[in-house]
């Protein structure tokens, strides 16, 4: 294995937290398990559009091998994972005032549960692309406004009742890819090409459930959040001497409010908790005597309510040549891509670029609607993958053309298995630096990055597991996320995408980003570590910062 990359001095390895990602279609299956129904990937998938006519009705099979899946993280270091969850698991119906599926929350409570117990902090991803067919049917999906009201209530039901344990939230992956792939052109599920209008429809509908989401998060009632912490802690699940710690005192504090209403409810039960665990009420008058400023502290805020941010992929542009149209069409492929979402999540309203290049169909937002959104965000999530060239148009602002190749007709970067996806580890640095300096966000999270490496379907699972080219890409691409944190570009937590080969959207099983190799033609649909993962795990994993699993949520709530 190469060394770390020069770039990523020991002490900076050791400061950040390093996890692997995964989405619910992609790995999950079970999809007519435990009440599941189907949701346009399930349909899109059922129709013949993928590649091979594969679909995710098994997967991974993570549904039943998550236990096995984590064993595999803790032997490799992992301690940061970041997945998401079936909304059509959760809620069959979809839609508010709809039953949620206690198999559903069964479900997910054990795999937060068998994570934390293994020492992995989880990172959930509400909305991973996988919508609920009935709201599909219903009314076009993120293109009615219903939506909003919808998406805001599937949030609430898994705040209150995975909140207690997780702490970093991403409403949307990629919201881009929705809008534009799902919606747009129709090339992803549902596959109903809306076109531009539909496009900017569809974003704007997004923008607004996740504004609304993010204001609901961090005004709900403690008591909502929290509502099994207290009753775990009571019921003895939690060892003394975490209830000792420093950490947990903090949260601790916050708590009377729960005992207070856990005493509303069950006045005996837990009384005998209180008394059966030496939890003495001189500890709750203590709380008392607290002074409101250290309760409200970052701190205090920190621990108790976690964190809601989103996930926006970008590929970053750089200029063709030094011509003013060209450095113009970068700047504005960015603006568009990127500052579409991100420029009314910082700054209240889309950028004034796109405002006049989409005048005809881009919507716009009220006073209030501004308001809510400008700062709606605790971190920037960002997926990046590559970048490309950028060609502008003397006569015309709005246009951009991107290509791969420079002048001379030299690569960018040599090509993947994916035909959109160059290495170009520079691009990374150059796009960080971008987004520190336009949007100076107090933390980012890259949410996603890997790649598919060329592989032929000949290769035995021996030789799919040297995969030297994906090495090379995290190296490269480590080497100047490395460098950009030296200068001050905020990361603090980086996901690999992703922990295993996977269900690649309409490339199906064809397309291969995992870190472990699944062999999906052996009935255990075995998992292998390639040499990327063991690169990673002996100069990421392992000794990058852990998560603090269980310090405020020790054993969380079983199901
Ligand atoms: C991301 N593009 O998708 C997704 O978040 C993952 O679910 C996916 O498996 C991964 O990247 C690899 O593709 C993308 O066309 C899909 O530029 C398409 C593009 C970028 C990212």
């Amino acid at each position: 294995l190469p060394d770390a990359p020069a770039m990523c001095p020991l002490e900076m390895r050791k400061n950040t937290r390093w996890g692997v990602a995964t989405a619910s279609y992609q790995v999950e299956g079970g999809w007519n398990l435990g009440g599941r129904t189907p949701s346009v990937w399930d349909t899109f998938s059922h129709a013949g559009f993928i590649k091979n006519n594969d679909t995710g009705d098994v997967a991974c099979d993570m549904y039943h091998k998550y236990p096995q899946d984590f064993k595999l993280m803790r032997e490799l270091g992992i301690k940061h994972y970041r997945f998401s969850f079936s909304w059509n698991r959760i809620l069959p119906q979809g839609g508010k005032g709809t039953p949620v599926n206690p198999e559903g929350i069964a479900f997910y409570n054990s795999l937060i549960n068998e994570m934390i117990a293994n020492n992995i902090r989880p990172y959930a991803t509400i909305f991973h692309w996988d919508l609920p067919q009935v709201l599909q049917d219903k009314y076009q999906g993120l293109i009615g406004e219903e939506f909003i009201a919808d998406f805001v209530n599937y949030a609430n039901v898994l705040f209150e009742n995975f909140g207690d344990r997780i702490r970093d939230w991403m409403t949307f992956n990629e919201p881009w890819v929705t809008c534009v792939l799902q919606y747009g052109q129709g090339v992803f599920a549902p596959g109903i090409p809306m076109g531009d209008e539909g496009m900017y429809k569809c974003g704007h509908n997004l923008l607004k459930a996740h504004a609304k989401t993010y204001e609901l998060y961090h005004k709900a009632p403690q008591a909502k959040l929290d509502n099994a912490t207290f009753a775990d802690a009571a019921r003895g699940k939690v060892p003394q001497a975490k209830l000792d710690n420093a950490t947990f005192a903090d949260a601790a504090r916050g708590k009377v409010g729960i005992a207070h209403n856990i005493e509303y409810l069950e006045p005996l039960t837990h009384a005998a908790a209180l008394k059966a665990n030496n939890v003495t009420c001189y500890f709750l008058l203590e709380f008392l005597q607290v002074p409101q400023a250290k309760l409200d502290n970052v701190t205090f805020a920190d621990a108790a309510r976690g964190k809601v941010g989103i996930a926006l992929n970008i590929e970053y542009l750089e200029p063709l040549t030094e011509a003013k149209e060209d450095v113009a069409a970068a700047n504005y492929g960015l603006e568009k891509n990127l500052g579409w979402f991100a420029d009314p999540l910082f700054f209240g309203d889309y950028p004034a670029s796109l405002k006049s290049c989409a005048k005809d169909v881009l919507p716009s937002f009220t006073a209030e609607e501004s308001k809510l959104l400008k700062g709606s965000l605790d971190f920037l999530g960002i997926n990046f993958y590559t970048g490309k060239f950028a060609k502008g148009s003397t006569t015309d602002k709005c246009s951009v053309e991107t290509r791969e190749q420079d002048v001379n007709g030299k690569d960018i970067g040599p090509l993947a298995e994916s035909s959109w996806l160059r290495v170009v580890p520079w691009s990374f640095y150059k796009l960080l630096k971008y987004v520190q300096s336009r949007y100076d966000p107090k933390q980012i999270i890259i949410t996603e990055n890997g790649v598919s490496a060329p592989k032929e379907d000949s290769m035995s699972v021996q030789q799919a597991i040297r995969d030297d080219f994906r090495v090379n890409y995290y190296k490269g691409y480590l080497d100047y996320l490395c460098k950009a944190i030296s200068e001050g570009v905020k990361v603090n937590t980086y996901f690999a995408w992703s922990f295993m080969d996977n269900f690649e959207w309409r490339e199906g099983y064809s397309q291969r980003f995992g870190i472990n190799h699944v062999d999906f033609d052996s009935p255990e649909l075995t998992r292998t570590t390639k040499d990327s993962g063991k690169f990673l795990s002996k100069h990421f994993f392992r000794v990058g910062r852990g998560g603090g699993v269980g310090a405020r949520r020790p054993g969380g709530r079983q199901p």
